[in-house]
């Protein structure tokens, strides 16, 4: 393995998302969006199978109606919306140069109705990011991380509705006039591939040709998008996110194997389509397997996706998959792999896995690549001081920037920058917990949000800081 050095102006930070960190869910003229109703089930109290993410209309409408007996953590967040000087002056501290974080659509277009935007959610980021420029540090922002406003789930089924897409206009419009002094780095949607009910769509269907349809109007909005970007900022980049994991056969049966390049195709028709710009012929084949023939694709769809190619392509990488002929057609869990350990959550800790995703992406789209989420959940024990020796993560991490140093300076793949999930401990996405926690930076909170909500900097904080300040060169230094 050769040397972990990293070109200069490789970016390096921390990654986020509104819903998980700001709270402040009715300050500041915001108004309610899908995942202020993502409830907390205890871990004891929770099916084998279930994420406290997966969100029906029906469980929509359930904890509506017992809002007052539910405890919804993304109404609270870590308080981002009330510490944000304070976590960035820690980030600062770290040397990050880059932070990811999302603008909540409902706080500036509180249903996603209105004609004029809020003026008090606008100002908000504002601040963050004059906050982001006094250290040099740069916003990568996320348009859309799966907190849609409530009203255009409910009333429109998110993005199965063309009507979406003119609402979504509007609110790039916005913030774009804002921020084109203050943001050159964008991510249209978070994880458009992965699906869960309400998830990164916003419909209540999680298959077939609704959730499809649904997507093809977020590849014409996020086409969209890159147009106006182009136009109102030259220079800006646009890129929009993967959930990525690396995936295997299970076997080397050759059905295993066809069986592997069948569910790839499940990523690849996201990422294909947005950074090529058209439907790859083996689409057809995607939707066959989901139940149809065809979707509604207009002549107009087709140069609005030609013209708002993305300009790189950012990906979420935490673990890897296996996948066996028999196994459901997109198999997320995937069954166990021999080879390798897995974090307390079961996920399976592969580093070489990511340096392979990498490649892959890079042979196919040859557009540089950005990591925008990779870091480990774990269970931190804290001292009274708010401590944490979280050796555990520094050595997930050091292995896994290894690796994507090993597919930069070794395989030749060109990569922006590397954006840490989470630099700060944030609600989880997939079970609600504060307890499943990945920053560099503690918070004292529960999961009930009780805690006084102090900051302290755990072990891998020193480390990353090392990290970033020696770019990358103290990979090879022994842990
Ligand atoms: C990604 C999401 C994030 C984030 C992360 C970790 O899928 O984009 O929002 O939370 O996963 O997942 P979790 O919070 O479930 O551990």
């Amino acid at each position: 393995m050769g040397e972990k050095s990293f070109k200069k102006g490789f970016l390096w930070g921390g990654a986020t998302a509104a819903n998980q960190i700001e709270g402040a869910y009715n300050e500041g003229g915001r108004g309610l969006a899908n995942t202020d109703f993502l409830k907390y089930v205890a871990p004891n109290e929770r099916r084998a199978d279930e994420a406290t993410f997966e969100q029906t209309y029906a469980s929509l409408q359930e904890a509506k109606a017992h809002e007052d007996t539910y405890i919804f953590p993304k109404r609270w967040g870590n308080d981002f919306y009330h510490h944000y000087k304070e976590d960035i002056a820690l980030m600062a501290e770290m040397g990050f140069s880059v932070f990811r974080m999302s603008i909540s659509w409902s706080r500036i277009f509180p249903t996603g109705f209105e004609e004029k935007p809020n003026e008090e959610g606008l100002a908000f980021y504002d601040k963050v990011f004059d906050e982001c420029h006094k250290y040099g540090i740069e916003p990568l922002v996320t348009m859309l991380h799966y907190d849609f406003p409530l009203a255009v789930c409910e009333k429109l089924n998110g993005f199965e509705s063309r009507e979406t897409i003119t609402l979504f206009e509007k609110y790039v419009r916005t913030i774009v006039e804002r921020y084109h002094k203050k943001v050159k780095y964008w991510l249209t949607f978070n994880e458009i591939n992965a699906v869960r009910g309400f998830g990164p769509c916003g419909t209540r269907e999680s298959d077939g040709k609704v959730r499809y349809q649904a997507d093809h109007h977020m590849f014409v909005a996020s086409a969209k998008a890159v147009i106006l970007g182009h136009q109102m900022m030259p220079g800006s980049m646009f890129g929009a996110m993967y959930a990525m994991s690396e995936l295997y056969p299970a076997t080397c049966k050759p059905e295993d194997m066809f069986k592997r390049l069948q569910a790839r195709r499940e990523n690849w028709y996201f990422i294909d389509t947005m950074a090529r710009g058209y439907y790859h012929p083996y689409a057809k084949s995607v939707w066959k397997h989901h139940g149809f023939d065809s979707l509604e694709i207009t002549e107009e769809d087709k140069e609005i996706l030609k013209e708002g190619q993305l300009d790189f392509v950012s990906f979420s990488y935490y673990r890897s998959n296996t996948v066996k002929k028999d196994d459901p057609w997109f198999n997320v869990g995937g069954s166990s792999n021999p080879y390798l350990e897995n974090t307390p959550w079961g996920w399976p800790v592969d580093p070489l896995g990511l340096r392979h995703c990498m490649n892959e992406i890079y042979d196919r789209i040859q557009k540089p690549i950005f990591i925008v989420e990779n870091g480990m959940g774990a269970i931190d024990q804290a001292d009274e001081n708010g401590y944490v020796e979280d050796d555990y993560r520094i050595d997930y991490l050091q292995k896994h920037l290894s690796a994507m140093a090993d597919a930069i300076n070794e395989d030749g793949v060109e990569c922006l920058g590397y954006t840490m999930w989470a630099p700060i401990d944030l609600v989880s996405l997939s079970t609600g917990e504060m307890k499943k926690r990945y920053g560099f930076i503690y918070v004292d909170m529960d999961d009930k949000g009780n805690g006084t909500l102090k900051r302290t900097k755990k072990k891998s904080f020193n480390w990353m800081k090392h990290i970033i300040e020696t770019n990358g060169k103290a990979l090879d230094e022994k842990l």
